[in-house]
Parts: structure tokens; C-alpha cells; sequence
């Protein structure tokens, strides 16, 4: 047959191409369902896979870790190794995440609650995927502070649709820990009057134990009760010759202990058995405790976040965890005389106040096993919330991607001679993140990046995901940068990363190049919005600076601040740090409340500004 095209089939045929290349673009960007893991207090050095590809070694500096399944995600997807969190305490962390923002530019420091209502408040992460289709819903810890003003007074707000909360597991005491919010009575008896905030554990065959001195004290038919506790758990608890505090059952920060449960049954074993409830409860509802549930909606994508509480303290792996690691004998870090010695003010102030250098060194030992075997513990549960979310799109013949950020910050095993975190060290600071997706040309199967990358990058890169413009108007006051085209070399190639973090060490910002760590104070109070510009104006000695050449210093030991063969060095970093986070765009608001969170009265709406040198963030910085 001799078929004779005229212009009009032409324009015909092209017209069916264009319609069929249309089909095969939507089929490739069907909105996948998106699952994020965030983990709490976790070091980097955790994770065999991470120190492979840091120091070509599996095991710790400090010895054995274990995490098989995120080992695998690494295998799956590509690992954003040099990633580091933008504030080292939970709160302001996991406000940058979820705000896609700097503290500065956001004026989320530290641990007070804000609101939504000033001028420079934008819809948050969840909220904006909602608005792109999605589904929402959260598990475990969120940490994510916000409020919102109705008739002049701070009310709660909820930014997931679907949120299994550990308030509400807490409250029906289904984890082997937790506070009361009010305790009245205990197994029938009246207290002599009710304790607010009391810590419980609870046992496997429902026994609970309360820690409270208070409550021994008032009502001596239960003194005891926190020994036995003490000793029924092998708790060891933080203590602190150098503030006084000596080793005592009622003190606080487990560092050390069993699990009053069996693995599965702790707190981030309940999220993980909510979350696959969630899953297993396509368009009905679930119940935990006394609450009922959503479950999975199934004519939705989903967006799902789970906030594990491991290995955050208390650090209270289950017993077959436990045993197995309490062979082990790690290389302990120590603190030398001449460390301590040339320490930043703020940083000594941090260690001297989470001392743990003159711990005995089986107390050292018990420490550092327990928190390795405690994520240890969590990897298996990261395993199982995977399994499922990976089985359930398939299922539903939906694209997925996970995002694995490893912690929210890190911690310190007695490096600097602390068991803290709270500081710009990278120890307390780097944090990777591995994105996984089933669709291989979008993050390659086994890539190691190793560009600078931040957590600000989160927002912009899962909303990318869902298939948002990112470089839209829209999304202009995100700061981050989509991980994605960083993958791909197509972002700006970073020459640092920044943050800023008021915790425990007052305010702070830090700025990290490939080769150096510099951080100097920056305001001369806590009071936001007064003074702004006096980092710019005060001493260099007033700054109270901290220099680390992490080339040859990796363990940012000696501080080089005041060493004149880095002068120059410092003044430009100085001069690049300030002139960015005092100098452009940043912000500072009075919430009305306190800043650690004790009153969450958010109330204030006055955004003070100070622009005095626009534009200094562009990601380049030559010190030569
Ligand atoms: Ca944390």
C-alpha cells in the first residue's frame, strides 16, 4: 500500500505524538508517595554504610555499629554524605526543616513556640504538600513548635492531617517510658496531693514505676519505688561532680539501661506498629490505645513522616540488644588539659555543664554500648516501616521515595569531654541524608554525593518530589536547595554551609567550608530584636570565636582563633559569616513566650529585620 502524506496528516500524526509523548511524561511524573524518617540525637558515625564512605572504615572511630537496613538504603538510592543540620538542639532543627528556612531568616532559635501569623511566616512542609494532593500523617516525635494566634491567644495547630502523636501514647501509658502529665493515685491509693510531670517506667507485665523524690517524700508507703527502678533497669543516670550533682535515683538523662519492654513493644516500637497499622488500614480507621485513627487513604499520594525517639535519652535498648553489645569494648575519646584549655567560652560552658570525662570507665563503657545497641535496636525498626511503605505502594502501583535524614542533630560520647550536644562540632552537626526513589534516574542507586548540603534542602527537595516548581515565586522564601539538581550538578556548588543555635550555649552561629569550622556569638543577650548589629561592632575577643581546620584537625580539638598564621583566615570567615546571618534578611521576633519552651505563649508578631549586607548568602567564599 502506498500511503501519501499531505501537511494536514502531518500536522495530524505530529498532533498524536505530542498527546502520546504528553501520556508517557504524566505516567513518569505521577506524584509519588513519600516516606521521611527522622531520627533523634543520631551520630552520623551510627551507620557503617556513612563511615565507609567518611573513612573508609565500617565501625565508629569509637568501635562496632550496626544498621543493616539503612546500609541497604544507602545501597538503594543515593547518600548526601557531608549534609549538616542548621541548629544542634531538636527544636530549632526540626523547625528548619520543616520551615525549609534558616533560624535567621526564620528567627526559630531555640526552643520557644512561635507562631504562624507575622509577616515572614509561610505554610510549612506538610501543609504545602496537602496543597499539592497529598495526604498527610505523622508518627512519633515532632518537635515542630508552632501556634497560631486566635482572638489574640496562641492555640495549638496541626500541621499533618492524620498525627498519632506520642502525647497520646503517653497519656494512655502504652510506652515502657514516659511522664504523666497529672498523677493522682497509684495501683488505688491517693496521693497526698497530685504531681504534675512525674517519669513513669512501665514493665512488660504492667507493673510501673514513678521517679519522683517529691512523691517518696510526701507518701512514704512508696519510698523506694524509684530504686528499685534504678536497679531493676541497670539505669544509669547522668550526674556531674563539677556542677554537685552526684549519681542519685532521682536524677535525670538516662544514659545508660534495659528496656522495660521487649523490642517491638518501646515507644519507636509502638510508632513503627502505628505506622504499619496505618498502612495495613486502606480507607477505614485503626485504633491504638483509646485513640481511633485514620487509616491510609488509597485514592491519594501519601506524604508520611516518622519521627523516631531513639537513640535520644533515655537511652534504654531492649535486653537482646543490650546483651549483645555489652561485649563489646569501645575506644573511649578523651579530653586533654590543653583542649579544654583553649576552648570558646560557650563551648566550655556547654561541656562543663554535660561533663562526663571523670565518668568511671565501666560508666564510659555502659554509655557508649547502649547507645549503639539502641540504634541498632531502631535500624530494625527503620527496616520494618520501610518493608511496609515499599510493599503498600507497590501494591497500590504508586512511585515511591524515602527520605532517611540520620538525626536531627548529633551527640557527643565524651568527645570534648562532654555527653551533650548543642554545639557547632561536627560531632553534634553532621547529620547525611539518603534519598531513595523506585524511579532510578532520579536519585542513581548506590551515588555518594559530596557536596556541602543542608537541612534547609529537605523542603525544597521533597516538594520537588511531589512535583512542585520550586523555583517558583512561590517557593521563594525556601533556602535550601533541591537535592535533586545538586545530584544532578545542576545547583549552585556550595562553598559552605551555615546555622545558627541559641541552646545551652546562648547565640551562636557557625559556618563549615571543606576545610574549616568557624563560629562566633552572636548577639550580646537573649533579648531578640535589640541590637542587632552588635556582632558587627563588638571585639573580635567579645565574639568569642572558635576555628577548627578540620583538614588537619578533624576531631576540632585545637582552636586556632587566635593563632596569627590563621588571622587572615579567620577575618574572612568572620567577615562572611556575620555579613550573611546578621546581615541578610535576618529576623528576630519576641514569641511573648520564654525561649526554652517552659511558656508557650506565642504571641508575638513584630518581625524585627536588619538588611545591612543583602545578598551575602551566595554560596561562594574564596580564602585565599
Ligand atoms: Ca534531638
Amino acid at each position: 500500500m502506498n500511503i501519501k502524506l499531505n501537511s494536514k496528516h502531518i500536522k495530524l500524526l505530529l498532533l498524536v505524538l505530542i498527546c502520546l509523548s504528553n501520556k508517557v511524561t504524566f505516567a513518569q511524573e505521577q506524584q509519588p508517595n513519600v516516606l521521611w524518617v527522622l531520627t533523634d540525637d543520631q551520630r552520623y558515625d551510627a551507620i557503617p554504610a556513612f563511615n565507609k564512605m567518611l573513612h573508609d572504615r565500617e565501625n565508629s572511630a569509637l568501635g562496632y555499629v550496626e544498621s543493616p537496613n539503612v546500609d541497604k538504603l544507602a545501597d538503594m538510592g543515593t547518600t548526601f554524605i557531608n549534609t549538616y543540620c542548621q541548629a544542634q538542639g531538636c527544636a530549632p532543627s526540626r523547625a528548619s526543616m520543616h520551615t525549609g528556612r534558616y533560624p535567621f531568616r526564620s528567627g526559630i532559635y531555640q526552643f520557644e513556640y512561635f507562631n504562624n501569623n507575622t509577616d515572614n511566616s509561610y505554610p510549612l512542609l506538610p501543609e504545602e504538600m496537602a496543597s499539592l494532593g497529598y495526604q498527610t500523617m505523622h508518627v512519633g516525635k515532632l518537635g515542630v513548635r508552632i501556634k497560631t494566634l486566635k482572638e489574640g491567644k496562641a492555640v495549638n495547630y496541626d500541621i499533618y492531617e492524620n498525627d498519632i502523636s506520642f502525647k497520646q501514647l503517653r497519656d494512655d501509658m502504652l510506652p515502657e517510658w514516659g511522664k504523666t502529665p497529672v498523677l493522682e493515685e497509684i495501683n488505688g491509693i491517693k496521693l497526698k496531693k497530685p504531681l504534675r510531670n512525674i517519669t513513669y517506667f512501665k514493665d512488660a507485665d504492667g507493673t510501673v514505676y514513678y521517679k519522683s523524690e517529691e512523691l517518696e517524700r510526701d507518701n512514704p508507703q512508696f519510698a523506694g519505688m524509684a530504686k528499685e527502678a534504678f536497679e531493676k533497669y541497670d539505669l544509669f543516670y547522668k550526674y556531674n561532680d563539677k556542677k554537685n550533682q552526684p549519681q542519685s535515683v532521682f536524677n535525670k538523662g538516662v544514659l545508660s539501661g534495659v528496656s522495660p519492654q521487649p523490642a517491638g513493644k518501646t515507644r519507636d516500637g509502638l510508632y513503627t506498629t502505628a505506622f504499619v497499622d496505618f498502612l495495613k488500614s486502606e480507607n477505614t480507621t485503626f485504633k491504638m490505645g483509646s485513640g481511633k485513627f485514620n487509616g491510609v487513604d488509597t485514592t491519594k499520594p501519601l506524604f508520611a513522616h516518622i519521627g523516631y525517639d531513639f537513640p535520644h535519652t533515655p537511652v534504654l535498648p531492649p535486653k537482646n540488644y543490650r546483651d549483645r553489645f555489652a561485649k563489646i569494648k569501645y575506644n573511649i575519646p578523651e579530653l586533654t588539659k590543653e583542649e579544654f584549655k583553649s576552648m570558646a567560652k560557650a563551648f566550655k560552658k556547654r561541656v562543663t555543664t554535660s561533663y562526663s570525662d571523670d565518668f568511671t570507665d565501666e560508666e564510659k563503657q555502659k554509655m557508649v554500648q547502649d547507645y549503639y545497641a539502641f540504634c541498632a535496636y531502631g535500624d530494625a525498626l527503620i527496616g520494618e516501616a520501610v518493608d511496609a511503605f515499599i510493599k503498600y505502594s507497590e501494591k497500590q502501583k504508586q512511585p515511591w521515595t524515602i527520605v532517611y535524614v540520620c538525626g536531627d542533630h548529633g551527640w557527643k560520647l565524651n568527645e570534648h569531654g562532654s555527653i551533650a550536644k548543642n554545639t557547632p562540632w561536627e560531632i553534634d552537626s553532621h547529620n547525611p541524608i539518603i534519598v531513595v526513589s523506585s524511579d532510578k534516574t532520579k536519585f542513581p542507586a548506590g551515588k555518594v554525593v559530596r557536596d556541602l548540603t543542608e537541612f534547609v534542602d529537605i523542603s525544597p527537595t521533597i516538594l520537588s518530589i511531589a512535583g512542585a516548581d520550586v523555583t517558583s515565586n512561590k517557593y521563594k522564601h525556601l533556602d535550601g536547595l533541591d537535592l535533586a539538581k545538586i545530584e544532578k550538578g545542576t545547583a549552585p556548588v556550595r562553598d559552605y554551609v551555615i546555622g545558627e543555635s541559641h541552646h545551652s550555649i546562648g547565640p551562636r552561629a557557625y559556618i563549615r567550608t571543606k576545610d574549616y569550622m568557624f563560629s562566633v556569638r552572636t548577639r550580646p543577650n537573649s533579648t531578640r530584636g535589640e541590637n542587632m548589629q552588635w556582632a558587627l561592632n563588638t571585639t573580635y575577643k567579645e565574639l568569642d570565636p572558635a576555628l577548627f581546620n578540620t583538614k588537619i584537625d578533624p576531631n576540632e580539638i585545637n582552636n586556632l582563633a587566635y593563632n596569627p598564621e590563621y588571622k587572615n583566615i579567620a577575618k574572612k570567615l568572620q567577615k562572611k559569616l556575620l555579613d550573611i546571618v546578621i546581615g541578610d534578611g535576618r529576623a528576630e521576633i519576641n514569641w511573648g513566650g520564654d525561649n526554652y519552651g517552659k511558656n508557650p505563649k506565642a504571641i508575638g508578631t513584630k518581625v524585627y529585620r536588619n538588611n545591612s549586607t543583602p545578598n551575602a548568602h551566595d554560596y561562594n567564599l574564596d580564602l585565599n
